[in-house]
């Protein structure tokens, strides 16, 4: 077959990519075209995402990928979840994107007293992360919010830039699957839900699945843009759902770990798990590329070190990855724990301070920036092996592999650190993994891959996988006792 180029645009909490993916039939090779840096901005102690500069770089990936590429296959976009944009009737933007990190425990509180969260679970299957869009939407119900009357449409991120692109309005799978507004035996809205908070119907559009035609460029993007008119296709919209895909597991009994900012811990199930174990453990059912689910737990993951890294580069002296982990390689081991999911680094503000006094408690001597970075990993690969035994735990089954997909799959010494905490063989890679999946369910809605078998070998044979084996398991099973009293009151349950 001719290869075929497709463009995948991945939108992280902050930073998005264009990546080119150009697919012979067998193999898929991966090449960033650009990146572009976006931020959280608080106004009146609302955090909003510029979503107009989002789109206007997206806009621009395109443009270069027509300037590129020799043959513009497809377009499509995935990026973190839960957000949304309300459109009016006329189908313009009814403000800024507010972001799901505007949380506040008075804010959550008073949503979660007036609701029951375990009937949410059994219609969703989604847990009850405080963040989750039906309780961003809940919350302006309550404060009479004036754009819910006079909104048209719900979109959610990557489904606004779609219809921005296409003027098709329509509601991706994966990402629908995370608002705890969309009901997972029958995968429509829950009328329930809806009903329970208020929220009017109106404002939900037809489900889509990832793999299928969104529609094509307006004629005013192609000519703003100067392009022919390039399918937009449904990519698993939700990035971790695109990042899982990504795996080519040999077992079953494998747990995936896609790890970013955040880390998102499960395993592939099919169906939604609706026990009372897998809701009181802080586990959400969410949607896969093949419109299955999967059982996943939020972790607190990498967001801690990244945003150590940012203040400790406001004095304007860069800091590589490589000298971060590199001091923490020579930090003396398990000096200290901490909670990655303690609720007070959900905001991630003024980080070191807080890392510090929690650490102070534990160890007055913690004092360099190698020490915290060694103490951040070491908690993160130990929440990791917590998360594995109650996925054992839920699901009965003895888990044999983890996988680690992601950006963080880069750092050798993170991946070292899980083995030994989990004791079993890590695997690690694609790092672009979400982008990788995008540009193969592009080719496949486009029909050059058939199913999800091809899907799989494709995968596999373009990628390149690092083994790691668990090493000094003892003294690592020693610590986790203590790691065990550090998180004793564990948050990450829902926060
Ligand atoms: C990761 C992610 C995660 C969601 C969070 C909001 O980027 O999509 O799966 O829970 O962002």
């Amino acid at each position: 077959m001719q290869t075929q180029e497709y463009l995948a645009v991945d939108l992280g909490a902050s930073s998005g990519r264009g990546i080119i993916g150009k697919y012979d039939g067998k193999k898929v090779v991966l090449n960033e075209i650009g990146r572009f840096g976006h931020d959280l901005n608080r106004v009146n102690q609302v955090l909003y995402w510029d979503i107009l500069h989002i789109y206007r770089s997206c806009k621009k990936m395109i443009g270069k990928f027509y300037a590129e590429a020799q043959n513009c296959a497809g377009i499509g976009i995935d990026s973190w979840a839960l957000d949304y944009g309300l459109i009016d009737k006329d189908g313009n933007l009814l403000g800024n994107i507010v972001s799901y990190r505007n949380y506040t425990e008075d804010s959550i509180k008073e949503i979660t007293d007036q609701t029951d969260a375990w009937r949410l679970f059994s219609i969703t299957g989604a847990g009850s992360l405080p963040f989750n869009t039906v309780y961003q939407l809940y919350g302006r119900v309550l404060r009479q919010d004036r754009r819910i009357e006079a909104a048209d449409r719900i979109l959610l991120l990557p489904d606004l830039l779609m219809y921005f692109l296409t003027g098709v309005k329509a509601t991706e799978y994966t990402n629908a699957a995370t608002t705890m507004m969309l009901d997972c035996k029958t995968r429509a809205w829950s009328k329930e839900i809806l009903n329970m908070f208020k929220i009017p119907e109106r404002l939900f559009t037809e489900i889509v699945y990832p793999c299928t035609l969104r529609g094509r460029l307006t004629e005013n993007v192609r000519q703003e843009l100067g392009v022919s008119d390039i399918p937009v296709y449904n990519a698993a919209t939700h990035d971790t759902a695109s990042a899982v895909a990504a795996i080519k597991s040999d077992t079953e009994n494998e747990m995936y770990i896609s790890n970013g900012t955040w880390a998102l811990i499960g395993m592939e199930t099919g169906e939604a798990v609706l026990s009372r174990k897998a809701f009181d453990m802080g586990f959400s059912n969410e949607g896969t590329l093949q419109g299955t689910y999967r059982l996943n737990k939020n972790v607190m993951g990498l967001g801690l070190i990244e945003q150590c890294k940012r203040e400790w580069e406001k004095d304007g002296r860069k800091i590589s990855w490589d000298d971060i982990v590199g001091a923490a390689k020579e930090a003396a081991p398990f000096t200290a724990f901490l909670d990655p999911d303690d609720l007070e680094f959900f905001d991630l503000q003024d980080i070191e301070r807080k890392v510090r006094r929690k650490l102070r408690k534990k160890n007055p001597q913690i004092s360099t920036r190698g020490e915290i970075a060694r103490c951040i990993y070491e908690s993160l690969a130990m929440k990791y092996r917590y998360v594995l035994e109650q996925l054992e735990l839920i699901t009965g089954r003895k888990i044999e592999a983890v996988h680690i997909v992601g950006g963080g799959c880069r750092n050798a010494l993170l991946n070292q650190f899980t083995a030994n905490a989990v004791k079993v063989p890590v695997a690690a890679g694609p790092a672009e993994g979400a982008s990788m999946a995008n540009v193969l369910a592009q080719a496949m809605a486009a029909g050059e891959i058939e199913g999800m078998s091809q899907f799989k070998e494709v995968i596999a044979a373009s990628t390149e996988i690092q083994v790691y084996m668990p090493q000094e398991s003892e003294s690592w099973d020693a610590a986790y006792g203590e790691f065990l009293e550090t998180i004793s009151g564990d948050t990450a349950s829902g926060l």
